[in-house]
C-alpha cells in the first residue's frame, strides 16, 4: 500500500466519514480519518476470507471469554497490516505517534486473563485460524483510576462516548435470551415428553463486530461482542396509560445486563447480574454457532465438528447446560446424543486456584436465573455421579468433591465441576500450575480421568508487546538477524551470537536508556515525580493483591530507606521504584497497599536524606496503553508472588521480552522463564510451593521471623511509628499486624532472601556490559513465551484445528 493510496485515502475519509475538511480538522478528526482507513483494507481482508470461512468442511474455534483487553487498534492494525511507514509518509510531517496516542482503549477486563484472550486472537489471525472471540460489550470497562491523597479514586470508564471505530454493529445477528421465571411439561405431537422454559424476561443481544487482522497474514478473526438492549424498547401500553417511566422501565432494566464489568480480579462477587451477563453472553453465542451451523447446511449432530468451544476460566462455564437445552428442548436431540456432543464441543482453561475465586452460586438465586438449567444440572450430575459409584463404590466422601452441587452446607452450583463434567479436556495455564490443578484442585477428577489434563503455557503476542511499543529494540533486532522473528519468535536465539559483542551492548544500552527517559518524560508529567533515566528501573505492574505481594517490594523499600538514614555515605546503586496496578473497589487490603506504596513515595522522595538514591512511584491507571511505555523502559521485573499462588503471569513475559531481568519466586511461568533464560540470568528468591506448604503444615508463626531479624523489625516499627502517615500511627497497622499475626501469603518467611537477592541484583547492575549481557540472553531465550506457540498448542492438542490454506 504506497504512501499516495493511503494518502488519498485519509483524504478521502476526512471528507466523506468524518465530515471536515482539512483546513479545520482536529488532531482528532485525523485520528478517526486514519482509523476508518486502516478499517477499510481490515475489511477487504474479512470480506475476501469470507467464502473460505464458510466452506462446509471449515472446523472454527469459539474462544468463550467473559474478558477481552485488546488495547487500542489503531497502532497494532497499522503494524500488523504493515503500513506504519507508508502512512507515516502519507501524513507528510504531521504527528502519526500523536494520533495513534489519542484512542480510548476498549477496557473489557481486568487484568491477565482477559489480555491473554486478546493476544490469542492476535496469534489466531496470524496464523491464520478460522476463530471466533465471543464476549459482552460493556458500556462501562474497568474504571479509569486516579490518586487522590495517596488513595485510589474510582472514576467510570467512557471507552464508547468519542464513538467506537472499530465496530460494526450486526443488528440482523440479534438473538432474544431468556432469563428467570418457570418451566413446564408437556407432550409433543409425536407424544413424546418435553419441558419449556416460561421465562419472566427476555432481552435481547446485538452483537457488535470487530475484525482482528493478523500479522502480515492477509487473514482476520471475528472479535463478537454482545450489548442487551430491550426486547421492545418502549412500552405503549404503558406510556399511553400516562406511565411514561413504566414505559421505560422495562429498556433500562434490560440495558443493565452489559452495562458494567465487574472490576474484581480473582475475586467472587456473588450477584445475580453477574450471572445473568454470563448466561447473556454464553447464549447469545451458542446460538449464532448454532444458527451458522445450521446455515452452512450441516445437522446439529455434526456441530463438535464445526466447533470447538474454549472456556476461558469458569465464567462461561454454564455454555454446557445451554448447549444441552439448545439440543434436547429445541432441537429435541435424545439426552445421550446431545451429551456426546456437548462433550466432544467444549475444553476448558483454569487460571486460578485462589478459593475466593472458584465461581460457585447458591443454588436458589441460580434457580431463579435460570430454572431449566437448574434441571439440566440435576440431570448430568445424577447421571454422571452414577457412573462415578460403579467405579469407585461406597466413597461418598468423592461423590460429593466431585458433585456439581455442593451439599456442604449451603448449597451451591460448582462451575468448574460443570466445566469438567462437560468438557473433553481441561488446561493449567503454566507447567507448575498444570501440575497443582491435578494435585490440589481437581485430585478427583484426575483419578477419574488423568488424559484429560493438559497443559498451554501462556503466551503473549510480540507484535503489541515488542514490535509496537519498542520500536527502537525492534529496529537493533532487525539489524542483526533480520526481521523475521516477529512471526517466528524462535529466532530471537541468533541474537545470542551477539550477547557478548561490545558494540551491540552499546547500542543495546542506548535503546533501553532511551526508552526509560521517555518514561521518566511520562512520570514527570502524570505524577510530578522527576526521576533519574540513568538509575536502575524496578517495575512491579500487575493488578494489586495480597498474593502479589507489592508490599513485599514496599518491605524492601523501607529497608533501602532505613539503612542509608543510617549510614549517611552508604553508596547502593540508585534505583527507581515503579508501581502501577488496579485495586478492586470493594478490596480494602489492595487499596490499603496503594495507599502505603504512595505513602512511602511521599516521604523517601521528598526526604534530602536520601540523596536520590531511590525514587518511589505509583503510576496511576495501568492500562495496555501505559503498560507499552513501561515495558520497554524496564530493566527489573518483579515477579514475587507466593508460590503456588500465581497461575502463569504473562506480564513476566512482556517484561522480560523487553530486556528486563525478573527477579522473582519459583511461581507460575517463572519457572519456565528462568529454564529458557538459564538460571544464572535470573534472579530466584523465596520459598518454593512444597516448602510453602510444608511452613503452613507445621504451624506458621510469621512473628519468629520479625522478631529474629532486627533490620525486618525495624521496617515494621517504622511503619507503625507513623513516619509515613502523618503520624497516624494505625493508619497502616491493618497490614502490619496481618503480616505479624497470619501473614497468608508469607512475605515475613520470604523477607530476608529476598532482601538478599535484592543485593545481588544491585551488585550485577553495577557491572554494565554484564548486566547488558544478560539483558540480551533474556531477550533471545523468550521464543517459547510467544502467543503463537501456545495457540498452536491449543489448536494441535485440544482443538485439533487446522489453519486456512495460505493464499494462492
Ligand atoms: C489470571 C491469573 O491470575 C494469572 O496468573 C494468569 O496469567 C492470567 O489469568 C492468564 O492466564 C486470572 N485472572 C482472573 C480474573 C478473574 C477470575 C480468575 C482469574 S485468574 C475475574
Amino acid at each position: 500500500m504506497s504512501p499516495e493510496i493511503l494518502k488519498a485515502a485519509f483524504a478521502d475519509n476526512l471528507n466523506f466519514a468524518v465530515g471536515r475538511p482539512a483546513e479545520i480538522a482536529t488532531p482528532e478528526d485525523w485520528y478517526q480519518a486514519i482509523a476508518f482507513s486502516v478499517r477499510d483494507r481490515i475489511m477487504h481482508r474479512w470480506v475476501r476470507q469470507f467464502e473460505k470461512r464458510n466452506a462446509p468442511d471449515v472446523r472454527q474455534v469459539a474462544y468463550l471469554s467473559a474478558e477481552f483487553l485488546p488495547g487500542p487498534h489503531l497502532g497494532n492494525s497499522l503494524l500488523n497490516l504493515g503500513i506504519t511507514d507508508n502512512a507515516r509518509k502519507a501524513l507528510a510531517g504531521q504527528d502519526l505517534d500523536l494520533y495513534i496516542g489519542l484512542e480510548e482503549e476498549p477496557g473489557l477486563g481486568n487484568g491477565g486473563l482477559g489480555r491473554l484472550a486478546a493476544c490469542y486472537l492476535d496469534s489466531l489471525a496470524t496464523l491464520c485460524y478460522p476463530a471466533t472471540g465471543y464476549g459482552i460489550r460493556y458500556e462501562f470497562g474497568i474504571f479509569d483510576q486516579s490518586i487522590k491523597d495517596g488513595w485510589q479514586v474510582e472514576v467510570t470508564d467512557k471507552w464508547l462516548l468519542p464513538g467506537n471505530i472499530w465496530e460494526i454493529k450486526r443488528p440482523n445477528f440479534a438473538q432474544v435470551v431468556k432469563i428467570g421465571g418457570h418451566t413446564e411439561t408437556y407432550t409433543d405431537e409425536h407424544g413424546a415428553f418435553r419441558v419449556r422454559w416460561i421465562p419472566d424476561r427476555v432481552v435481547v443481544g446485538v452483537p457488535y463486530d470487530t475484525p482482528i487482522v493478523g500479522y502480515l497474514s492477509d487473514s482476520c478473526v471475528l472479535l463478537r461482542l454482545w450489548s442487551a438492549e430491550a426486547a421492545q424498547s418502549f412500552d405503549f401500553a404503558d406510556f399511553n396509560r400516562g406511565d411514561y417511566y413504566g414505559a421505560v422501565e422495562e429498556k433500562v432494566f434490560s440495558e443493565n445486563i452489559s452495562k458494567v464489568l465487574y472490576p474484581n480480579d480473582e475475586q467472587l462477587e456473588g450477584k445475580r447480574l453477574r450471572l445473568e451477563q454470563q448466561y447473556f453472553f454464553v447464549a447469545c453465542s451458542i446460538k449464532d454457532m448454532i444458527r451458522l451451523c445450521l446455515r452452512r447446511g450441516s445437522t446439529l449432530e455434526r456441530f463438535h465438528e464445526m466447533f470447538c468451544v474454549q472456556l476461558n476460566d469458569t465464567h462461561p462455564a454454564i455454555a454446557v447446560a445451554e448447549l444441552m437445552r439448545q439440543l434436547v428442548d429445541k432441537y429435541a436431540m435424545p439426552w445421550e446424543r446431545a451429551w456426546d456432543i456437548t462433550r466432544r464441543t467444549f475444553s476448558y482453561t483454569n487460571h486460578t486456584l485462589m478459593p475466593e475465586a472458584l465461581e460457585k452460586w447458591p443454588l436458589p438465586l441460580f434457580g431463579s436465573v435460570l430454572p431449566r438449567h437448574l434441571e439440566i444440572i440435576y440431570e448430568i450430575n445424577r447421571r454422571f455421579l452414577d457412573e462415578v459409584r460403579t467405579r469407585f463404590p461406597g466413597d461418598e466422601g468423592k461423590i460429593a468433591r466431585l458433585s456439581i452441587i455442593d451439599e456442604s452446607g449451603e448449597k451451591y452450583v460448582r462451575m468448574a465441576n460443570l466445566a469438567m463434567v462437560g468438557s473433553h479436556t481441561v488446561n493449567g495455564v503454566a507447567a507448575l500450575h498444570s501440575e497443582l490443578v491435578k494435585t490440589q484442585l481437581f485430585p478427583d477428577f484426575h483419578d477419574l480421568d488423568p488424559k484429560r489434563f493438559q497443559n498451554v503455557t501462556n503466551g503473549v503476542t510480540p507484535r503489541r508487546f515488542l514490535g509496537l511499543s519498542n520500536p527502537g529494540l525492534t529496529r537493533l533486532i532487525d539489524g542483526r538477524i533480520g526481521d523475521s522473528w516477529l512471526s517466528n519468535l524462535d529466532r530471537l536465539r541468533e541474537l545470542e551470537a551477539f550477547a557478548g559483542d561490545v558494540g551491540f551492548q552499546q547500542d543495546w544500552m542506548r535503546v533501553k536508556l532511551e526508552n526509560k527517559t521517555r518514561l521518566a518524560r511520562i512520570i514527570r508529567d502524570r505524577t510530578g515525580v522527576v526521576v533519574d533515566p540513568s538509575s536502575l528501573f524496578d517495575i512491579q505492574v500487575k493488578r494489586i493483591h495480597e498474593y502479589k505481594r507489592q508490599h513485599l517490594n514496599v518491605l524492601h523499600i523501607i529497608t533501602l530507606y532505613q539503612r542509608i538514614k543510617h549510614d549517611p555515605r552508604l553508596q547502593i546503586t540508585p534505583r527507581t521504584f515503579l508501581f502501577g496496578g488496579k485495586a478492586a473497589p470493594g478490596y480494602f487490603m489492595a487499596k490499603l497497599i496503594i495507599k502505603l506504596i504512595n505513602s512511602v513515595a511521599e516521604t523517601v522522595n521528598q526526604d534530602p536524606a536520601v540523596r536520590d538514591l531511590i525514587k518511589v512511584v505509583f503510576l496511576p491507571d495501568y492500562n495496555v496503553k501505559h503498560a507499552q511505555n513501561i515495558y520497554p523502559a524496564a530493566d527489573l521485573s518483579e515477579q514475587i508472588s507466593t508460590a503456588g499462588k500465581e497461575a502463569s503471569g504473562t506480564g513476566n513475559m512482556k517484561l522480560s521480552l523487553n530486556g528486563a531481568l525478573t527477579i522473582g519466586t519459583l511461581d507460575g511461568a517463572n519457572v519456565e522463564i528462568r529454564e529458557e533464560v538459564g538460571a544464572e540470568n535470573f534472579f530466584l528468591f523465596g520459598l518454593t510451593c512444597e516448602q510453602a506448604a510444608r511452613l503452613r503444615a507445621g504451624g506458621y508463626n510469621p512473628g519468629d521471623y520479625c522478631h529474629g531479624d532486627p533490620e525486618l523489625r525495624g521496617v515494621i516499627e517504622l511503619i507503625d511509628s507513623g513516619l509515613f502517615s502523618h503520624g497516624d500511627r494505625d493508619l497502616f497497622r491493618p497490614i502490619t499486624a496481618h503480616l505479624l499475626e497470619r501473614d497468608d501469603y508469607l512475605l515475613m518467611a520470604d523477607y530476608r532472601p529476598y532482601v538478599n537477592c535484592q543485593q545481588e541484583v544491585d551488585h550485577a547492575y553495577r557491572d554494565r556490559h554484564h548486566w547488558t549481557r544478560m539483558s540480551i540472553l533474556n531477550v533471545a531465550r523468550m521464543g517459547k513465551f510467544s502467543s503463537d506457540r501456545a495457540v498452536r498448542e491449543y489448536a494441535d492438542n485440544i482443538w485439533k484445528l487446522k489453519p486456512f490454506a495460505p493464499e494462492a
